[in-house]
């Protein structure tokens, strides 16, 4: 369950639990915008593959590039759904994304739904429980700080973990892109 730490609630001058907040206002993680070109990138790089390549892997040990995809935006989903507890639903991932068209839309999704966590100040100030099994000591830092500021770094970390396996992929491949991002 979601717990809400009351000390950090309000803003400076304005008491705690009267809504300071402008919800529609501008994102308070400021790099959201950012952050958002990075789904722009995964679908420019599923642009880039080859349909006979979408199930393609450097070896047996490693995701294909769609499996690669999937786990993106399932792993958003995971953490909005089961950690912070968004209300909202999600998408039948696996049926949806068998296609290029239908894999780029269940990227975008999983981005809006996720945008929508980081564009909210309440839900970024909160204190959530960790997952299940996700407790061992120095795993997610020591002392563990679970708020949504922390999420959404874990978050990012994990999106550019994963497309930087993707763009290995496409080295190997000889793969070029149409264009250069920068920085990545
Ligand atoms: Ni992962």
């Amino acid at each position: 369950m979601v717990k809400i730490d009351d000390r950090r609630q309000g803003s400076p001058g304005v008491p705690a639990g009267s809504n300071p907040v402008n919800e529609a206002g501008p994102p308070p993680l400021h790099i959201t915008s950012n952050w958002a070109t990075l789904t722009d990138h995964l679908i420019e790089i599923v642009d880039a593959i080859p349909d006979d390549k979408m199930n393609w892997s450097p070896s047996q040990a490693q995701w294909n590039f769609r499996g690669t995809f999937l786990h993106i935006a399932g792993a958003r989903h995971h953490w909005l759904a089961n950690v912070i507890h968004d209300g909202e639903a999600t998408p039948d991932l696996f049926g949806q994304g068998q296609t290029k068209d239908g894999l780029k839309e269940q990227l975008r999704l999983s981005w809006e739904r996720l945008e929508r966590f980081l564009r909210s100040p309440s839900r970024l100030v909160a204190v959530y429980e960790p997952p299940t099994g996700a407790q061992e000591p120095d795993y997610y830092g020591d002392p563990l700080k679970f708020d949504g500021h922390f999420i959404a770094y874990h978050r990012l970390v994990h999106d550019i973990h994963h497309r930087a396996d993707l763009l290995q992929y496409l080295t190997i491949l000889r793969i070029e892109l149409p264009r250069r991002r920068r920085p990545l």
